[in-house]
């Protein structure tokens, strides 16, 4: 425990925003997975969270389109979880037990990658707890191979593999932005999941009333967005979104009052960085909709 006037003279480094919700009372935890190992192009994503946390020293903690501010919510940040780098199933399998722990105190995960395999292991520590899951996954790639140059576990597969998780003939994946994949991916996005090519705002509000209800986690890839706003990333596809109407989907999400289980955004790149832009993108990503998902101390 620091002393009771540590926060007039001080703050950072350690958490993100300077979180200072303690394990106990916190409904929201925030945690970094330091993973890239299966990166098909350029590897760097395990730098992203504590990049993430030092830039995030640089944006408001309020928020004037929502007119809310994180003080007002109950947020932890556990610090970054330790990979074993190299081993993919062992990492994957450390990332599900932090999330079930997190999941299981009845509190929400806020993961930061990492590269975007991070995303199995969190939402499979959701779905345990719900059967009829809604997945939100905005990203320029399908994600939806089923394999990887012969690995079954990779970033370009992490879709497939959560798409796999159910067995109700149902499709749980919302899929929005995707402009990059292959033929096969196409094919199975059409049977599996509901794939909006290109475009995000548009399509989700077409579709929003069908998750209102349901449990819905969110899976964002940073390279949604396109590469002029967020060139940090390990697989640029040019074509993308602009950052606004990345929050204009938040925003709507927020005022369709969606039942958010969990949360992730992946494949930061610091090193490619240069600007900073991505980082800080991310850093205000994950305020936005933290203050647009929480509920407010004492709620
Ligand atoms: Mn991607």
């Amino acid at each position: 425990m620091r002393p009771e006037w540590w926060s007039e003279f001080l703050e950072g480094p350690g958490s993100f925003m300077s979180f200072d919700s303690d394990w106990d009372s916190a409904t929201e935890v925030f945690f970094g997975v330091p993973m890239d190992f299966t990166a098909s192009f350029r590897p760097g994503s395990r730098m992203g969270p504590q990049r993430l946390r030092e830039v995030s020293y640089g944006i408001e903690e309020y928020s004037m389109p929502l007119d809310r501010d994180l003080r007002d919510i109950k947020v932890h940040d556990l610090g970054d979880i330790i990979i074993p780098f190299g081993n993919v199933p062992r990492s994957l399998q450390q990332i599900e037990k932090v999330a079930k722990a997190v999941v299981d105190e009845g509190k929400r995960s806020w993961a930061i990658g990492g590269e975007h395999l991070v995303s199995l292991p969190l939402i499979k520590a959701v779905r345990q707890r719900h059967d009829d899951l809604i997945v939100l996954h905005f990203d320029a790639h399908a994600d939806l191979r089923y394999d990887y140059l012969g690995e079954r576990l990779s970033h370009a597969t992490v879709m497939r593999r959560v798409s796999e998780m159910f067995h109700d003939g149902k499709k749980h994946i919302y899929q929005f932005g995707i402009r990059s994949g292959t033929k096969e991916e196409r094919e199975y996005a059409k049977e599996h999941t509901h794939c909006f090519f290109g475009e995000v705002f548009e399509p989700l509000k077409q579709v929003a009333h069908e998750f209102k209800g349901k449990p819905v986690y969110i899976s964002i890839d940073i390279d949604v967005v396109d590469p002029a706003f967020a060139p940090g990333t390990g697989t640029p596809e040019p074509g993308g979104i602009t950052s606004k109407e990345l929050f204009q989907a938040i925003h709507y999400l927020k005022d369709e009052e969606i039942n958010l289980v969990g949360f992730d955004l992946v494949e930061i790149l610091p090193h490619q960085d240069a600007s900073e832009r991505t980082t800080i993108l991310g850093a205000k990503i994950i305020r936005e909709a933290l203050l647009a998902f929480s509920p407010k101390k004492g709620a």
